[in-house]
């Protein structure tokens, strides 16, 4: 294998992939975490194993692995006042218009031509543009041909939930170990402000009652995956002065029955979009407010905070969607999958895994060892494969960390357009930058030129590439540890 695997960026910047691939396979690994395992003590073998390449329900795993969705299912059952037709599903996109709905034959097509140039792709998800229980026949057949082709991709689901409970029973025969369902409300009153109708056993229902029948179905879609032991996310819409107080509430609730994980996103609102909400002016939170309702939840259901609200066509890691590449005019009439590259990837993060968890654990001993009570808000600029190892000019997000004396969380990642532009760059567009950096202390970078880091200092935000291609906990351990008069931790490359 002689050209570079697209993974090769993502994980090291010094070694070809061809070195990482002979180092795994010979075991010669020079790190003394040589074999140890990316499971945390705590957890459940069993579940591990479900989640550990899935990038929606392992945060650590969503820096090696991709999803891709197929927008098989356009047909919904339900109006959310979040959306308008036209557009991506908001549970699970962000807006913005399905470049093609696909027909289940098209989709295989694609997922096979996807998993033989993206190796890090592990999970295939139906996510709309509608809803992927309601429109179940496409997203039945989607699942079975795929599955027959490409029988180690893990397969999940996202709904509303009102139909649900209905194939509860396939989905388990079907062997898909994730479901997200989108729960908003779990009292009927909230929820009339927030669904204006549903369909429902052939008929329509507004109000109060269609949020009550929403609730009770949601409620019961959950308990039955539970009792399967299917994974469960719920996602909720967090919409200021209708449901953000409410939602402590619903991850009380969801807690109870067994949810695995919760997922709380900001309303996204424009009236261009042309949904209720952004028509009638309804904001979406800040990202200081969304971090300050999950902050609050912490001790509940486990938070998930890594979440982007990718598009229903989205492919690719979290951190950067390359749906665009693989539309059906660019992709062949015959695909025939090969899985080496897949299986060559997997090889390469299983060793990478252990060396970045060995990593983290020495960094969150640092952190904990200075004994200080304060906290460092981090923004990392990051490409994947858990490193500092993107330009600050090259950032279309940065990862959020909060240095702690508890340790190093992950705590969310705020959006940027992207600065530079092949050696130049817009005032504006810094502006723009250094405003959604609000709050934060430090930005680390692979590389940053003298003019955006004294903007950013202007701004009372540090920036700093000494740390770059080092694991980022690393980088935030040697950081914390200076910060408050404590021997630095040597980073690593
Ligand atoms: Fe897709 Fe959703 Fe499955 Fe992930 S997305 S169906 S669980 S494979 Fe993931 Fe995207 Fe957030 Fe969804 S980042 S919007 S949580
Ligand atoms: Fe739109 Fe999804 Fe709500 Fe249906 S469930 S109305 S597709 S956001």
């Amino acid at each position: 294998m002689s050209e570079p695997m697209i993974s090769l960026e993502s994980l090291t910047s010094t070694k070809s992939f061809d070195q990482l691939l002979a180092t795994a396979k010979s075991g010669g690994c020079t790190s003394s975490s040589c074999g140890s395992s990316a499971k945390p003590d705590d957890m459940d073998s069993a579940i591990w194993e479900k989640i550990k390449d899935h990038p929606c329900f392992s945060e650590e795993a969503h820096h090696y692995f991709a999803r891709m969705h197929v927008a098989v299912a356009p047909a919904c059952n339900i109006q959310c006042n979040y959306c308008n037709r036209k557009y991506d599903c908001a549970n699970e996109s962000r807006p913005g218009v399905v470049s093609e709905k696909l027909t289940p034959e098209q989709a295989l097509r694609k997922v096979m031509a996807v998993a033989n140039k993206v190796p890090q792709l592990s999970v295939l998800g139906i996510a709309g543009p509608g809803d992927a229980c309601y429109d179940w026949k496409k997203t039945k057949a989607t699942f079975e041909q795929v599955a027959r082709e490409i029988p180690d991709i893990k397969l999940c689901i996202s709904t509303n939930g009102l139909a649900l409970p209905d194939h509860v029973a396939e989905l388990a025969d079907m062997n898909v170990d994730h479901v997200t369902i989108t729960i908003n409300m779990v009292d009927p009153e909230v929820g009339a402000k927030i669904y204006p109708w549903i369909f429902y056993d052939h008929r329509r229902y507004t109000g109060i009652e269609a949020a009550r029948i929403l609730h009770k179905r949601q409620m019961l879609g959950l308990e039955m995956l539970t009792a399967r032991g299917i994974l469960t996310k719920i996602n909720s819409v967090m919409i200021p002065d209708i449901n953000d107080e409410h939602l402590i509430e619903v991850n009380k609730w969801v807690k109870e029955r067994g949810a695995f994980l919760h997922n709380v996103m900001p309303l996204i609102s424009d009236p261009a979009h042309g949904a209720y909400y952004g028509l009638t002016g309804q904001r979406g939170p800040n990202a200081m407010e969304l971090k300050a309702l999950q902050d609050r939840l912490e001790g509940g259901a486990k938070l998930m905070r890594h979440c982007r609200q990718c598009r229903a066509d989205a492919v690719g890691l979290l951190v950067s969607d390359r749906g665009q590449e693989f539309t059906l005019d660019q992709i062949p009439g015959e695909v025939t999958y090969d899985p080496s590259k897949r299986e060559a990837y997997r090889e390469v993060v299983a060793r990478e895994r252990g060396d970045h968890v060995a990593a983290k654990s020495a960094a969150t001993r640092m952190v904990k060892a200075a004994g200080s009570g304060k906290s460092l808000l981090v923004a990392v600029a990051t490409k994947g494969g858990g490193r500092v190892n993107e330009h600050f000019g090259h950032s279309k997000e940065f990862q959020i960390y909060e240095a702690s004396p508890t340790g190093i969380s992950f705590v969310g990642h705020r959006k940027v357009e992207q600065y530079c532009r092949g050696g130049w760059g817009e005032d504006a567009t810094l502006d723009g930058v250094i405003a959604a950096l609000a709050g934060i202390d430090i930005v680390l970078c692979a590389k940053i030129g003298d003019c955006p880091k004294d903007q950013l200092t202007g701004a009372g935000i540090r920036a700093m590439d000494a740390y770059g291609y080092d694991y980022i906990e690393t980088a935030i351990s040697a950081l914390y540890t200076a910060e408050f008069g404590v021997e630095p931790l040597a980073a690593t490359a």
